[in-house]
């Protein structure tokens, strides 16, 4: 499985770091929605859905937490710790998330807005909707 982590530019001095992101330039889609996860409960699994059509870019602002990907053939688990680093998430790719950190904030970047239509929740439909695709 190709896993593409995209790597920011940071515009540190010695104030501290600066990182922008730009529809196009570091970001491959058009920024329709942001949302972000903090406060996270010990021991919390979230996610267990794939999207038909969604594509994200998830960030760690802060502490750090673990993915699952799956693309229904393979699974790979990733450490998401850098601030500079974002997480491309296709299609079609089942996803959890654990490990959350006390301080960890996850922020996704989506290329749509939010609908309920998009996701798949059950992962033998997943598992057949890619055998079928
Ligand atoms: C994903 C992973 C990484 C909204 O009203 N608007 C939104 O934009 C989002 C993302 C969620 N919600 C509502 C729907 C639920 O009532 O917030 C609640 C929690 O969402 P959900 O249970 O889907 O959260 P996660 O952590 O399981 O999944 C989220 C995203 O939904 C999903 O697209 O890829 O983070």
């Amino acid at each position: 499985m190709d896993i593409k982590f995209i790597q920011f530019q940071s515009h540190g001095d010695d104030r501290g770091s600066l990182v922008s992101l730009e529809d196009h330039k570091n970001i491959p889609f058009t920024i329709q929605r942001v949302y972000y996860m903090f406060d996270t409960k010990e021991n919390v699994r979230r996610g267990f859905h794939a999207h038909k059509e969604l594509k994200q870019l998830a960030i760690v602002l802060k502490g750090s937490c673990r993915f699952l990907l799956d693309d229904g053939k393979e699974k790979i688990e990733l450490l998401l710790d850098n601030p500079e680093q974002g997480l491309y998430i296709e299609s079609f790719m089942w996803r959890e998330m654990y490990d959350f950190s006390d301080d960890c904030v996850l922020m996704v970047l989506a290329d749509s807005f939010y609908d309920e239509s998009d996701y798949i929740r059950d992962y033998n439909e997943f598992t057949k909707m890619v055998s079928e695709k």
